[in-house]
């Protein structure tokens, strides 16, 4: 099976999977200050790496809720199953599943699956970035008083000690500030043109890695360095290419 038909797959399953347990009593496995943990993000990345691990017995899991498989094999599948978990648990209609395979180095493909809208954003690297199956492209507002950006502040003190002074800095100068609580879903919705620019200070692999490849493919830029504090850690700015940030 090519790999990206399989990657769509994995996320129509667990987006079903998602969709009918959205808004019924749930299981959690962690509550923090500023982050949700539920067996449904286990469920669904057991899901996904079994359907990933069938096809590919010899490839690699690195996911949220863990890894699995060959950890040697130059193929990595590195998923989000469930990104925006916290506004999952309390209703919010904005989440979605975050699958990308790397080839060593290389993200070779991403998908990316908000489940209510059913809205499905793929891309395999070299091809044309697609939303449900129609090409898209990053937006062309390049000032910042014209921009809308989502600034995200992730799940701990210190990162949102980090990125309050870029936002206070940003909410007066661009047309709307958004925090709208999915990494992923905020690098779509640049890829779209939805948005013109995403920044947040402390994410994970698995929050950003398929949205990298459709941001660039549709035109944009995204610089990523990697937190002092965390190496699994990294701060992202995702824009239009034509944004001053
Ligand atoms: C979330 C990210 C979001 C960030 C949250 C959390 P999760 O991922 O998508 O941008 O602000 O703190 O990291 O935990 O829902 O997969």
């Amino acid at each position: 099976m090519d790999p990206l038909d399989l990657a769509i797959a994995a996320a129509h399953a667990a987006g079903s999977l998602l969709r009918t347990h959205f808004g019924s009593p749930l299981n959690v496995n962690a509550l923090e200050a500023h982050d949700i943990k539920l067996e449904l993000d286990v469920q669904s990345q057991t899901l996904i790496t079994a359907m990933v691990l069938e096809e590919f017995p010899d490839h690699a899991i690195y996911g949220e809720e863990g890894i699995a498989g060959n950890q040697e094999s130059p193929f990595h599948w590195i998923i989000d199953p469930i990104d925006g978990t916290v506004n999952f648990f309390y209703g919010i209609p904005h989440f979605c599943i975050s699958i990308a395979l790397r080839d060593n180095a290389d993200i070779v493909l991403g998908v990316i699956y908000d489940p209510i809208r059913e809205e499905l954003w793929h891309v395999r690297k070299g091809g044309p970035p697609l939303l449900n199956g129609k090409p898209i492209a990053v937006s062309r507002r390049a000032t910042i008083p014209e921009a809308i950006l989502s600034v995200g502040f992730s799940k701990t003190k210190t990162t949102i000690d980090s990125g309050l002074p870029l936002f206070q800095d940003l909410v007066y100068r661009a047309r709307k500030c958004r925090l709208m609580g999915s990494a992923a879903l905020d690098m779509a919705y640049v890829a779209c043109g939805r948005l013109d620019g995403y920044i947040e200070q402390s994410v994970s692999l698995w929050d950003i890695a398929a949205g990298v490849l459709l941001v660039e493919a549709a035109g944009g830029s995204v610089k990523i360095e990697t937190r002092p504090e965390n190496p699994d850690k990294f701060s992202v700015v995702a824009t239009n290419g034509l944004l001053p940030l």
